[in-house]
């Protein structure tokens, strides 16, 4: 894919009060192009759970974004979810795609392996997923990335990649220039000084600056 194709793929914050964050949600999404949310909650009971997927999945998919669930490839399609995404250690890529079905969308978290990611392809999944790139608060990180990967895939491999872990609008611009399909990110938004709008709208004014090969202003 080229540079100038890179796109935003939103994750939700760790914890979330449900109400509150619908509404930010909905901001967030409004404010530009976003074609994937996942929702990732951690320490979390299914009831819970169901209901923030009820909640969120209508929000997101009434605009056109694809609504995918961390680590869950069980509850993923009798919950009306498009996709799933799953790590290395919640279950083996060929599992999830049998119990999500050929249908939803399945991605893979790959680190920074090029042969996590080659046999992830292999096994089916729709995107693979590598970082982190950059330090971050959100996760605790095991593993890092460099940058050199996402050049590697996206010139050899026509599954979508997505860059994943410290990416803002500050530093997005090598990934952006790498070929990095989608930017995923959580704190770059949600934790925005002017709100969760602002935060999508200065990503991707960061990526078109990129594309265009310069720096934002
Ligand atoms: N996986 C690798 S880094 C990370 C996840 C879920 C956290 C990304 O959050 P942020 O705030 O965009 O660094
Ligand atoms: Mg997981």
């Amino acid at each position: 894919m080229s540079a100038a194709g890179t796109r935003l793929y939103l994750i939700s914050p760790p914890g979330i009060e449900l109400a509150a964050f619908a509404d930010q949600l909905a901001a967030a999404l409004d404010a530009g192009d976003v074609p994937a949310f996942q929702l990732r909650l951690k320490d979390i009971d299914d009831l819970a759970l169901r209901q923030a997927i009820d909640r969120l999945r209508p929000i997101v998919q009434a605009r056109g974004t694809a609504f995918i669930l961390n680590d869950r490839p069980d509850l993923a399609r009798v919950t009306g979810c498009d996709g799933v995404h799953v790590g290395q250690s919640d279950m083996a890529v060929r599992d999830a795609r049998k119990l999500i079905g050929p249908d939803l969308m399945l991605g893979v978290t790959c680190h920074g392996s090029r042969h996590l990611a080659l046999e992830a392809g292999e096994a089916g999944a729709d995107y693979v997923a590598f970082g982190a790139f950059f330090p971050t608060a959100t996760k605790t990180i095991e593993h890092q990335a460099d940058i050199d990967i996402i050049a590697w895939w996206s010139e050899m491999m026509e599954i979508p990649a997505v860059a994943i872990g410290g990416i803002d609008a500050s530093n997005c611009a090598p990934l952006v220039q790498a070929g990095a399909d989608f930017l995923a990110v959580v704190s770059a938004v949600w934790s925005h000084p002017a709100g969760a709008a602002a935060g999508v709208k200065s990503m991707q004014a960061s990526i078109m600056a990129a594309a265009r090969g310069r720096s934002p202003e």
